[in-house]
Protein backbone atom coordinates (compact mmCIF):
# COMPACT_ATOMS: atom_id res chain seq x y z
CA UNK A 1 0.00 0.00 0.00
CA UNK A 2 1.38 2.86 -0.93
CA UNK A 3 1.69 5.84 1.91
CA UNK A 4 -0.49 8.25 2.78
CA UNK A 5 -0.05 11.87 3.48
CA UNK A 6 -1.57 14.48 4.90
CA UNK A 7 -0.13 17.96 4.54
CA UNK A 8 -1.96 20.37 7.16
CA UNK A 9 -0.93 21.83 10.91
CA UNK A 10 -2.62 20.02 13.52
CA UNK A 11 -4.70 22.93 14.62
CA UNK A 12 -6.58 23.31 11.24
CA UNK A 13 -9.76 22.01 11.59
CA UNK A 14 -10.28 20.84 8.04
CA UNK A 15 -7.21 18.58 8.29
CA UNK A 16 -8.21 17.62 11.89
CA UNK A 17 -11.06 15.84 10.24
CA UNK A 18 -8.43 14.17 7.45
CA UNK A 19 -6.37 12.69 10.71
CA UNK A 20 -9.12 11.96 12.37
CA UNK A 21 -10.66 9.75 10.03
CA UNK A 22 -7.45 7.99 9.34
CA UNK A 23 -7.38 6.88 13.22
CA UNK A 24 -10.78 5.57 13.15
CA UNK A 25 -9.15 3.36 10.34
CA UNK A 26 -6.27 2.44 12.02
CA UNK A 27 -4.23 3.46 8.82
CA UNK A 28 -0.76 4.25 8.93
CA UNK A 29 0.20 8.12 7.27
CA UNK A 30 2.38 10.12 7.24
CA UNK A 31 1.50 13.69 8.82
CA UNK A 32 3.71 16.64 7.04
CA UNK A 33 3.67 19.59 8.68
CA UNK A 34 3.12 22.82 6.87
CA UNK A 35 4.15 25.71 8.03
CA UNK A 36 1.04 28.33 8.01
CA UNK A 37 2.67 31.37 9.91
CA UNK A 38 5.39 31.03 7.36
CA UNK A 39 2.57 31.18 4.11
CA UNK A 40 3.87 27.66 3.05
CA UNK A 41 0.40 26.94 2.03
CA UNK A 42 0.37 29.31 -0.35
CA UNK A 43 3.87 28.33 -1.65
CA UNK A 44 4.24 26.59 -5.32
CA UNK A 45 4.80 23.50 -4.26
CA UNK A 46 1.48 23.54 -1.73
CA UNK A 47 -0.67 24.96 -4.57
CA UNK A 48 0.36 22.14 -6.96
CA UNK A 49 -1.33 20.02 -4.17
CA UNK A 50 -4.13 22.32 -3.62
CA UNK A 51 -4.59 25.68 -6.00
CA UNK A 52 -6.60 26.82 -3.15
CA UNK A 53 -3.50 27.71 -1.17
CA UNK A 54 -5.70 25.44 1.70
CA UNK A 55 -4.66 23.15 4.16
CA UNK A 56 -5.25 19.85 3.87
CA UNK A 57 -4.00 18.15 0.55
CA UNK A 58 -4.22 14.43 0.49
CA UNK A 59 -1.88 12.01 -1.20
CA UNK A 60 -2.54 8.04 -1.59
CA UNK A 61 0.04 7.34 -4.02
CA UNK A 62 -0.74 8.84 -7.24
CA UNK A 63 -4.02 10.18 -6.23
CA UNK A 64 -3.72 13.65 -5.08
CA UNK A 65 -7.09 15.40 -2.84
CA UNK A 66 -8.50 18.65 -1.03
CA UNK A 67 -11.01 19.75 0.67
CA UNK A 68 -11.58 17.77 3.41
CA UNK A 69 -14.78 15.94 3.50
CA UNK A 70 -13.83 14.78 0.10
CA UNK A 71 -10.76 13.14 1.72
CA UNK A 72 -12.40 11.84 4.10
CA UNK A 73 -15.26 10.53 2.07
CA UNK A 74 -12.41 8.94 -0.23
CA UNK A 75 -10.98 7.24 2.84
CA UNK A 76 -13.92 5.28 4.45
CA UNK A 77 -15.07 3.50 0.52
CA UNK A 78 -11.66 2.76 -0.44
CA UNK A 79 -10.35 1.56 3.09
CA UNK A 80 -14.38 0.36 4.36
CA UNK A 81 -12.77 -3.23 5.16
CA UNK A 82 -10.28 -1.35 7.81
CA UNK A 83 -11.13 -0.30 11.27
CA UNK A 84 -14.32 1.84 12.18
CA UNK A 85 -16.96 1.54 9.62
CA UNK A 86 -18.14 4.97 8.53
CA UNK A 87 -19.87 4.69 5.72
CA UNK A 88 -23.12 2.25 5.04
CA UNK A 89 -23.45 -0.27 2.54
CA UNK A 90 -27.21 0.11 1.84
CA UNK A 91 -27.41 3.32 -0.07
CA UNK A 92 -30.66 4.69 1.06
CA UNK A 93 -29.00 4.25 4.97
CA UNK A 94 -25.92 6.20 3.43
CA UNK A 95 -28.25 8.86 1.50
CA UNK A 96 -29.44 9.57 5.17
CA UNK A 97 -25.48 9.90 6.50
CA UNK A 98 -24.96 12.28 3.24
CA UNK A 99 -27.99 14.57 4.05
CA UNK A 100 -26.42 15.05 7.40
CA UNK A 101 -22.96 15.33 6.56
CA UNK A 102 -24.39 18.60 4.00
CA UNK A 103 -26.61 19.39 6.92
CA UNK A 104 -22.47 19.88 8.65
CA UNK A 105 -21.01 21.49 5.72
CA UNK A 106 -24.14 23.87 5.02
CA UNK A 107 -25.90 24.83 7.80
CA UNK A 108 -23.54 24.17 10.62
CA UNK A 109 -19.58 24.35 9.83
CA UNK A 110 -20.50 28.11 8.43
CA UNK A 111 -22.00 29.52 11.72
CA UNK A 112 -19.48 27.18 14.02
CA UNK A 113 -16.33 28.12 11.59
CA UNK A 114 -16.73 31.71 12.43
CA UNK A 115 -17.41 30.99 15.94
CA UNK A 116 -14.39 29.87 16.51
CA UNK A 117 -12.73 31.99 14.58
CA UNK A 118 -14.06 34.44 17.01
CA UNK A 119 -13.66 33.00 19.96
CA UNK A 120 -10.72 30.59 19.80
CA UNK A 121 -8.43 31.71 17.26
CA UNK A 122 -8.63 35.40 17.83
CA UNK A 123 -7.90 35.29 20.96
CA UNK A 124 -4.86 32.50 20.33
CA UNK A 125 -3.97 35.52 17.54
CA UNK A 126 -4.31 38.25 19.99
CA UNK A 127 -7.00 39.77 18.02
CA UNK A 128 -10.44 41.36 19.43
CA UNK A 129 -13.02 39.19 19.40
CA UNK A 130 -16.48 41.09 18.47
CA UNK A 131 -19.11 40.53 20.90
CA UNK A 132 -21.71 41.43 17.85
CA UNK A 133 -20.89 39.08 15.88
CA UNK A 134 -20.34 36.53 18.60
CA UNK A 135 -23.95 37.26 19.60
CA UNK A 136 -25.53 36.90 15.98
CA UNK A 137 -23.41 33.49 15.43
CA UNK A 138 -24.63 31.73 18.92
CA UNK A 139 -27.96 32.88 17.73
CA UNK A 140 -27.68 31.27 14.35
CA UNK A 141 -25.82 28.30 15.46
CA UNK A 142 -28.58 27.54 18.18
CA UNK A 143 -31.28 27.22 15.83
CA UNK A 144 -29.14 24.92 13.74
CA UNK A 145 -28.69 22.84 16.88
CA UNK A 146 -32.45 23.09 17.67
CA UNK A 147 -32.76 20.91 14.60
CA UNK A 148 -30.05 18.66 15.72
CA UNK A 149 -32.15 18.35 19.14
CA UNK A 150 -35.28 17.31 17.42
CA UNK A 151 -32.94 14.66 15.20
CA UNK A 152 -30.80 13.07 18.17
CA UNK A 153 -34.07 12.46 20.21
CA UNK A 154 -35.05 10.17 17.02
CA UNK A 155 -31.46 8.55 16.49
CA UNK A 156 -28.45 8.22 18.34
CA UNK A 157 -26.48 9.52 15.79
CA UNK A 158 -26.80 11.97 13.09
CA UNK A 159 -26.47 10.04 10.20
CA UNK A 160 -28.51 6.90 11.86
CA UNK A 161 -28.01 4.16 14.68
CA UNK A 162 -23.88 3.80 14.41
CA UNK A 163 -21.25 6.42 14.89
CA UNK A 164 -20.65 7.64 10.95
CA UNK A 165 -18.62 10.58 8.85
CA UNK A 166 -21.70 12.80 9.37
CA UNK A 167 -20.97 12.89 13.27
CA UNK A 168 -16.95 12.55 12.57
CA UNK A 169 -17.09 15.71 10.14
CA UNK A 170 -18.25 17.68 13.69
CA UNK A 171 -15.47 16.89 15.57
CA UNK A 172 -12.92 19.84 14.73
CA UNK A 173 -15.10 22.73 15.67
CA UNK A 174 -16.34 20.76 18.71
CA UNK A 175 -13.50 21.15 19.44
CA UNK A 176 -12.40 24.21 19.81
CA UNK A 177 -16.22 25.66 20.93
CA UNK A 178 -16.81 23.33 23.99
CA UNK A 179 -13.82 25.48 25.15
CA UNK A 180 -15.67 28.47 24.79
CA UNK A 181 -18.17 30.48 25.62
CA UNK A 182 -20.16 28.71 22.93
CA UNK A 183 -20.17 25.15 25.09
CA UNK A 184 -23.71 26.51 26.23
CA UNK A 185 -25.22 26.02 23.07
CA UNK A 186 -24.55 22.40 23.00
CA UNK A 187 -24.65 21.82 27.16
CA UNK A 188 -28.23 23.16 26.85
CA UNK A 189 -29.93 20.40 24.84
CA UNK A 190 -29.74 17.07 26.30
CA UNK A 191 -29.62 15.11 23.13
CA UNK A 192 -27.30 17.33 21.56
CA UNK A 193 -24.92 16.88 24.97
CA UNK A 194 -25.14 13.41 25.44
CA UNK A 195 -24.37 13.07 21.44
CA UNK A 196 -21.40 15.34 21.59
CA UNK A 197 -20.14 13.64 25.26
CA UNK A 198 -20.30 10.29 23.15
CA UNK A 199 -18.04 11.20 20.13
CA UNK A 200 -15.82 13.21 21.68
CA UNK A 201 -14.70 10.40 24.11
CA UNK A 202 -13.78 8.45 20.87
CA UNK A 203 -10.15 7.04 21.36
CA UNK A 204 -9.49 8.33 17.43
CA UNK A 205 -10.41 11.50 18.28
CA UNK A 206 -8.02 11.40 21.74
CA UNK A 207 -5.03 11.17 19.09
CA UNK A 208 -5.83 13.73 16.90
CA UNK A 209 -5.87 15.89 19.71
CA UNK A 210 -2.63 14.33 20.97
CA UNK A 211 -0.91 16.09 17.99
CA UNK A 212 -1.53 19.45 18.50
CA UNK A 213 0.48 18.40 22.43
CA UNK A 214 3.24 17.23 20.38
N1 LIG B 1 -13.35 23.49 2.53
C1 LIG B 1 -11.94 23.29 2.84
C2 LIG B 1 -11.53 24.36 3.80
C3 LIG B 1 -10.04 24.33 4.06
C4 LIG B 1 -9.64 25.51 4.92
O1 LIG B 1 -10.37 26.49 5.08
N2 LIG B 1 -8.45 25.40 5.52
C5 LIG B 1 -7.98 26.47 6.34
C6 LIG B 1 -7.44 25.90 7.66
S1 LIG B 1 -8.72 25.08 8.57
C7 LIG B 1 -6.84 27.18 5.62
O2 LIG B 1 -6.02 26.57 4.99
N3 LIG B 1 -6.82 28.51 5.76
C8 LIG B 1 -5.81 29.33 5.19
C9 LIG B 1 -6.28 30.13 4.01
O3 LIG B 1 -7.46 30.03 3.63
O4 LIG B 1 -5.45 30.86 3.47
C10 LIG B 1 -11.74 21.89 3.43
O5 LIG B 1 -12.66 21.40 4.08
O6 LIG B 1 -10.67 21.29 3.23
Amino acid sequence: MAVLKVHGSPFSTAAMRVVAVLYEKGLEFEFVPIDMKAGEHKSEAFLALNPFGQVPAFEDGDLKLFESRAITQYIAHEYASKGTQLICPDSKKMAIMSVWMEVEAHQYDPHAGKLCFELFFKAKFGMTTDPAAVEDLEGKLGKVLDVYEARLSQSKYLGGDCFGLADLHHLPTLHYLLGTSAKKLFDSRPHVSAWVVDITARPAWAKVIAMQKS
